[in-house]
């Protein structure tokens, strides 16, 4: 498997409209390990997990958003939706101590998938500054 770097310099040269394997995994044409859905937001495990506990966090409409810096106004929601529901899923993953949220954007920040997403990372000791 290519390392997250090659994947995210990869990804990188593909159109930011392009259909990602998150849609399979919001059309369930994939299998994915789910821990939370509703209307607007799935997460599932992640399937290269960094912590304990890393799970994904996306919007089941991409609207434009393939990453952070493609945020526009009318994403404000989405975003606070998606921040309020890594909440909810650490809560429910019993990461009472604390956890990371990470948003990878663009080739330097290592974003491989461009699909906007949210990782939640926990049940371990984070360090800082990160890699
Ligand atoms: P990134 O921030 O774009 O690098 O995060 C994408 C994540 O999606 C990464 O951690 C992958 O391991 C994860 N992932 C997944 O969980 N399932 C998949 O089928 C694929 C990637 I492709």
């Amino acid at each position: 498997m290519a390392s997250e770097k090659e994947a995210a310099l990869a990804a990188a040269s593909t159109p930011l409209d392009s259909p990602t394997i998150f849609d399979k995994i919001i059309s369930k044409e994939i299998p994915a390990n789910i821990v939370f859905e509703d209307e607007q937001v799935i997460a599932f495990r992640d399937i290269n997990p960094q912590a304990p506990v890393h799970i994904v966090l996306i919007p089941k409409v991409k609207d434009g958003l393939s990453g952070l810096s493609k945020a526009e106004e009318r994403h404000c929601e989405i975003l606070g939706r998606l921040l309020y529901t890594a909440k909810l899923v650490a809560k429910q993953e019993g990461l009472d101590d604390g956890f990371r949220i990470v948003i990878n954007d663009g080739p330097k920040g290592c974003q491989s998938v461009y699909h906007i997403h949210v990782h939640l990372l926990g049940g371990r000791q984070m360090n800082w500054p990160p890699g």
